[in-house]
Parts: structure tokens; sequence; C-alpha cells
């Protein structure tokens, strides 16, 4: 699993999303989310939305997401440390470019070249379910 409107869902978070926040809590906030990262309010989420969204983080713009440059937003660094665990798939510290796509195509379910409200908001809550799962022992 890796997710750069992960990267985005993270700045719309609130603290009191924790480790034992409820499915219906975890879908509430992803929805939320999807307002953020629809920035043209046509209901759907075009990749460059999701770039636009990704751009912001590399500060360097060398290309690729460091954790460092991640840490630079919001203020929760231990709730959002296991999402960029969850995000940086191939664990080498860094959320490429080459994700953003990768991700769009895994999100769109139905294949019609195009991210619903329902897909992004049923991918996030996963993402961040996983997450939660695999590092959420890590959590205070
Ligand atoms: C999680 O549990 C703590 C106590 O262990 C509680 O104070 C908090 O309200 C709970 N949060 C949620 C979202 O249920
Ligand atoms: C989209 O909606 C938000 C919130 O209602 C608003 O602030 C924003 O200006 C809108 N953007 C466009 C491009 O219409
Ligand atoms: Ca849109
Ligand atoms: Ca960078
Ligand atoms: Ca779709």
């Amino acid at each position: 699993m890796y997710g750069i409107g992960g990267l985005v869902f993270l700045l719309a978070l609130s603290s009191s999303l924790a480790q034992n926040a409820t499915h219906s809590q975890i879908v509430a906030g992803m929805d939320k989310l999807f307002e953020v990262v629809d920035i043209n309010n046509n209901t759907f989420v075009e990749l460059t939305e999701l770039e636009a969204a990704w751009e912001r983080f590399d500060a360097d713009g060398d290309g690729r997401v460091s954790e460092a440059e991640y840490e630079q937003f919001g203020t929760d660094h231990t709730y959002r440390g296991i999402i960029f665990q969850e995000m940086d798939y191939d664990g080498d510290g860094y959320v490429g470019r080459a994700a953003i796509m990768g991700e769009y195509t895994v999100m769109d379910t139905n294949s019609d070249n195009t991210v619903s409200r329902g897909e992004f908001d049923k991918y996030y809550t996963a993402l961040v379910e996983n997450a939660i799962l695999n590092y959420g022992h890590l959590l205070g």
C-alpha cells in the first residue's frame, strides 16, 4: 500500500483520530479529506489534483518526498509516522513521484479512469486501517 493522497490526509487529520478510532470515524475523516483534495469541486479526484497535493511536500524539488519533508506539515508526528511507514511501500525512506500514478490506478477500482468519492474514501480508509494494523503498536 502506498499513497500520495495520504500525505494530504494528514493535513486535515485531527490528532483525536487515535489507534482506537472506529471504522466509521475513519471513513468520515477520509470523506472530509476528499473535499480537500478535490480542488475543482467536480466530485472526482483527478491525477493532477493528487500531483498538486504531493508537490506541496517536495520542498527541495528532487522528485521524492522524504520523511523530513513530510514531517514539516502538521504536528501529530507519532500518528503521522505510521502513515508514512505505510506509504513508503518499498521502505527506502521516500515516497516518490512514480507512486502517484500507481496509486491512482489502484484507487480507480472500476477502471473508468477517474476516481470517485466512494473509490477515494474506500482506498484511504483501507490505507489508514492497514497503517494502524501494521504500526499501531508504535502509538502511545
Ligand atoms: C480511545 O481510548 C481512549 C482511552 O483509552 C479514550 O479516551 C478515547 O476517547 C478513545 N478514542 C476514540 C476515538 O474512541
Ligand atoms: C470549492 O469549494 C470550496 C468549499 O466550498 C471553496 O472554498 C472553493 O473556492 C471551491 N473551489 C472552486 C474551484 O470552485
Ligand atoms: Ca476534482
Ligand atoms: Ca524531496
Ligand atoms: Ca473509477
